[in-house]
C-alpha cells in the first residue's frame, strides 16, 4: 500500500458537465474535506453514509438542499478525505456552493482541482496504477460499445494483470538466470539443461497477445480514415450511402456530382470509422470541380485505408489506371467494383477486388468485412486494450529486448550475462507501462532500443 501523501493541497471542483441537469455534484479532495463538511453541512457526517440536509452559506441561509457524502481516507477515491455534495443541477446553485467551499476551505489552502486531478491522485496513491487511471479517461471519451468495454477491462485491472504476469515471469527466469551466473562452469549446461528456453518462448508468446490485442485497441481510440476515390461517376457517392445506410451525399447520373468532400462516421462491430466520399478525378477546365478534386488528392494523401472505386459494367478504363498508378504506396487499398448489378457476376472477393453493387447493396457486407481486416481488426474473441502510443512503444521495446535475449539463448558463444541484462530491459520497458518504474536516464532511453554488444 502506498504511503497516503496528505501534503497535497486541498482540491474542490463541479464534478458533473455544465449546463442544466436533475443533479449537479461539487467534489472535494484532501484535508479541507472536514473542516468544509462542518461549514457547509453543519454537522459530522457519519462516513459513506447519505445524509440529506441544507447546505448552507457563510450568511447561515441555505444555497440549496441536497445529499452529501463523506469517504474518510484511504478509503475513498482518492485516496484522501473525500466530500461529495449533491445538489440541484443548476450552473448558478453550483456556482454558488462551489464558492461557498472555496471560502470555508481557504484556511486549509482549498484551491480549484485542474483537470484530472483527483484521478491522478488516486495514481498518486496507489488506488489505481497508470493504465487504470489512463482507462478512465478512455470510459468517458468512449464512443462506441466497444470502447467502453474495452475501457472497462482496463479500469478492472485486466490489462494491468496481463504486464504484471508477464513481469513475473521476467523476475522468475532471471532469478534461475542470476543464480546461475555465480557458477559460471554450469552456465554452458544451463540453457540445455534448464526449462528456461521454454520460459524464454512462452514470455515471447504472451508478449506477442498482449501487443496484438493493444494494437487492436489503438484502433478503437483512434478511429480509421477510408478514402473513397476513383474517376466521376462511379458510385463513390452511392456506396458512402449504401455503407452509412443514409442518403448523406448526392447521387446523379451526372459525371461530376460531389464537388466537395463528404464526411460520414460510421461503425463496424463498434470499431469507429470515417469515410470520407471525394469529387471525382479528371481533368477538367471547370475552375471549382478543379478546387474539389484538388482536396480529393488532399484526402488521398491522410487517407488510412483507400478504396478505388471502378464500374464493373464497363471494366478497367485507362483513366482507373492512370488514377491507380499516382495513388501513395503507403496506405492499405483495394479496388471496389461497382454495379455488379449490371453484369452478369455476382459479389465477391478476388484477390485485391472487390464486386459489389452499392445500388442493390450486394457485396456491402463483405467490403465492411474487408475493411476491418485492412484496419487488422479480428472480431469477436479476446478483450482488447485502448493501446496508447505510449503502451505500443513500451510493449514493442520489451518485445524488441525479449527477441534479443533469445537471439542470445541461440548463440552459444554469447554470454548468460547478455541474456540476463536484455530480460531486465524488457522488465523496466514493461513495469513503464504500469507506472511502476519511472526513470530519468537520459542515455537509457537513447540506448534502449539496441541490442546489448550489437
Ligand atoms: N446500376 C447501378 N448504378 C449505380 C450503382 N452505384 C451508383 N450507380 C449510379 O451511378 C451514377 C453515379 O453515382 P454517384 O454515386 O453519384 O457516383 P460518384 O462516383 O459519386 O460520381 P461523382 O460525384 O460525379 O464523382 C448514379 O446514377 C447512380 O445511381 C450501382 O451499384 N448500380
Ligand atoms: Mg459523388
Amino acid at each position: 500500500m502506498a504511503t497516503i501523501s496528505s501534503d497535497l493541497d486541498p482540491i474542490v471542483a463541479i464534478a458533473t458537465p455544465p449546463g442544466r441537469g436533475g443533479i449537479g455534484i461539487v467534489r472535494l479532495s484532501g484535508r479541507a474535506a472536514a473542516p468544509v463538511m462542518w461549514a457547509v453541512c453543519s454537522v459530522g457526517l457519519k462516513p459513506r453514509l447519505a445524509h440529506f440536509g441544507p447546505f448552507v452559506g457563510d450568511d447561515g441561509t441555505a444555497i440549496d438542499h441536497g445529499i452529501a457524502l463523506f469517504f474518510p481516507g484511504p478509503n475513498s477515491y482518492t485516496g484522501e478525505d473525500v466530500l461529495e455534495l449533491q445538489a440541484h443541477g443548476g450552473p448558478t446553485v453550483l456556482q454558488m456552493l462551489l464558492e461557498r467551499c472555496l471560502a470555508a476551505g481557504e484556511p486549509a489552502g482549498l484551491r480549484l482541482a485542474e483537470p484530472g486531478e483527483f484521478t491522478r491522485r488516486a495514481f498518486l496513491n496507489g488506488k489505481l496504477d497508470l493504465l487504470q487511471a489512463e482507462a478512465v479517461a478512455d470510459l468517458i471519451e468512449a464512443s462506441t460499445e466497444a470502447a467502453v468495454r474495452s475501457a472497462q477491462a482496463a479500469l478492472g485491472g485486466q490489462f494491468s494483470a496481463k504486464v504484471h504476469a508477464l513481469v513475473a515471469a521476467l523476475i522468475g527466469l532471471r532469478t534461475e538466470i542470476e543464480a546461475t551466473l555465480d557458477f559460471p562452469e554450469e552456465e554452458i549446461e544451463f540453457l540445455q539443461n534448464s526449462d528456461a528456453l521454454e520460459k524464454l518462448a512462452r514470455i515471447q508468446a504472451s508478449l506477442a497477445d498482449l501487443l496484438d490485442r493493444t494494437q487492436q485497441g489503438a484502433l478503437l481510440r483512434e478511429g480509421l480514415k477510408i478514402v473513397l476515390a476513383g474517376r466521376p461517376n462511379v458510385g463513390k457517392s452511392s456506396l458512402l450511402n449504401a455503407l452509412a445506410e443514409a442518403e448523406v451525399a448526392i447521387v446523379t447520373p451526372i459525371a461530376g456530382t460531389t464537388r466537395d468532400r463528404v464526411v460520414e462516421a460510421i461503425q463496424i462491430e463498434g470499431v469507429a470509422l470515417q469515410i470520407v466520399d471525394t469529387a471525382g478525378l479528371r481533368a477538367t477546365e471547370d475552375p471549382i470541380e478543379r478546387l474539389g478534386i484538388e482536396r480529393s488528392w488532399r484526402e488521398i494523401a491522410e487517407a488510412d485505408i483507400i478504396l478505388q472505386l471502378r464500374d464493373a459494367s464497363t471494366g478497367d478504363r485507362a483513366e482507373d489506371l492512370e488514377i491507380a498508378a499516382s495513388l501513395p504506396d503507403r496506405p492499405p487499398r483495394r479496388i471496389v467494383m461497382n454495379k455488379v448489378d449490371l453484369t452478369d457476376g455476382a459479389s465477391r472477393v478476388e484477390g485485391e477486388r472487390i464486386y459489389l453493387s452499392a445500388r442493390t447493396g450486394a457485396g456491402v457486407e463483405l467490403l465492411r468485412r474487408e475493411i476491418l481486416a485492412l484496419a487488422g481488426w479480428h472480431p469477436g474473441g479476446e478483450t482488447v486494450f485502448l493501446g496508447r502510443a505510449r503502451h505500443l512503444e513500451g510493449l514493442r521495446d520489451a518485445r524488441a529486448h525479449v527477441d534479443c535475449a533469445v537471439s542470445h539463448a541461440g548463440d552459444s558463444d554469447s554470454a548468460l550475462e547478455l541474456l540476463a541484462e536484455e530480460l531486465r530491459l524488457a522488465q523496466e520497458d514493461l513495469a513503464r507501462i504500469t507506472g511502476e518504474f519511472t526513470s530519468d536516464d537520459l542515455l537509457g532511453e537513447i540506448f534502449g532500443h539496441f541490442c546489448i554488444g550489437k
